[in-house]
């Protein structure tokens, strides 16, 4: 058997939302880089032209849309957008996120609702919107980003962790609602991966030392470094493909094995 078609995104449509840069654009390019037409999505107008010029630099001839996961109207006309485009989405990676880190007594209700909004509502708005277009096509396959706070908390991120655990349950019940229509569902639980969204935690201090942070990730995780958007280009391939056709309602943690790290002996 010709196991490397098995890997093969040839003729398929994928939609990777938040696809501007970071994880998104690692997973984008990961999956044209095995022949899937891309679909990105964002709110800035700066963040689009400069991805589609940066994907255009890797060979890969993206296209891109300004919508907000959470208005539900947006994404329609998106998904609807994309059809006419490049054809019927095969393929969603729900990547698009933000994280508020704030102590939870200080955190202002509209704050954890924007968290909320954007981490769990915006997947499942995204999802109901592709999930017909699955059904008719007889296959498809989504992806949400999920975390380590989908299994852990700390200080500052309740929020966040509510959304990533919720995303984690939804991942399992559009499983469990879609798998016999040939939809798989699955999650990828990145570990602390080095982006926009985790610059605060590695900026060096006033005195040019480590941010306290950064050293603890570091020590907390058997790799012994902060994970790279690269280093999920491969577990995106796997569960965008016929692969893990079998693979469902599954959370695949690329952590480094920081979750299953009690961590060093001070
Ligand atoms: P990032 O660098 O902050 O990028 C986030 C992307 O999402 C940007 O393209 C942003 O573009 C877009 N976005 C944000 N809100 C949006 C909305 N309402 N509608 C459409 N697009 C939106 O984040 P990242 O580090 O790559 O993380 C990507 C995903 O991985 C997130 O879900 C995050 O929670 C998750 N994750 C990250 C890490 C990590 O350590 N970095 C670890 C685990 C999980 P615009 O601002 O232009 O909309
Ligand atoms: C934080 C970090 C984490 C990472 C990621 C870990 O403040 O703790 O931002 O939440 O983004 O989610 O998996």
């Amino acid at each position: 058997m010709d196991m490397m078609s098995q890997f093969s995104l040839e003729g398929k449509v994928a939609l990777v939302t938040g696809g501007a840069y970071g994880i998104g654009f690692a997973i984008a390019e990961a999956l044209a880089g095995a022949g899937a037409k891309i679909a990105f999505n964002c709110r800035d107008e700066k963040h689009m032209t400069q991805a589609i010029s940066d994907y255009q630099a890797k060979g890969i001839d993206a296209k891109g849309y300004i919508a907000d996961v959470t208005v539900e109207e947006e994404v329609l006309a998106l998904v609807k957008k994309i059809e006419q485009d490049l054809g019927t989405i095969d393929i969603l990676v729900n990547n698009a996120g933000i994280i508020r880190r704030i102590p939870m007594t200080e955190m202002s209700v509209e704050e954890f609702r924007k968290v909320i909004d954007i981490d769990l509502t915006g997947p499942f708005i995204c999802a109901k919107a592709v999930i017909p277009g699955m059904i008719k096509k007889g296959h498809g396959k989504i992806i949400n980003i999920c975390s380590m706070m989908s299994e852990l908390g700390r200080e500052t991120v309740s929020a966040y962790a509510s959304a990533k655990g919720g995303l984690k349950m939804l991942t399992r019940n559009i499983c469990s609602e879609f798998g016999e229509a040939n939809i798989q569902c699955n999650g990828i639980g990145p570990g602390y991966i080095a982006t926009p969204q985790t610059a605060p935690l590695r900026e060096r201090q006033p005195d040019g030392s480590r941010h306290p942070f950064d050293a603890f990730i570091v020590a907390k995780t058997p790799a012994g470094r902060w994970g790279t958007p690269e280093d999920l280009m491969g577990p995106a391939l796997f569960l965008a493909s016929d692969a893990s056709n079998f693979v469902n309602g599954q959370i695949l943690y690329v952590d480094g094995g920081i979750l299953a790290y009690i961590g060093k002996q001070p």
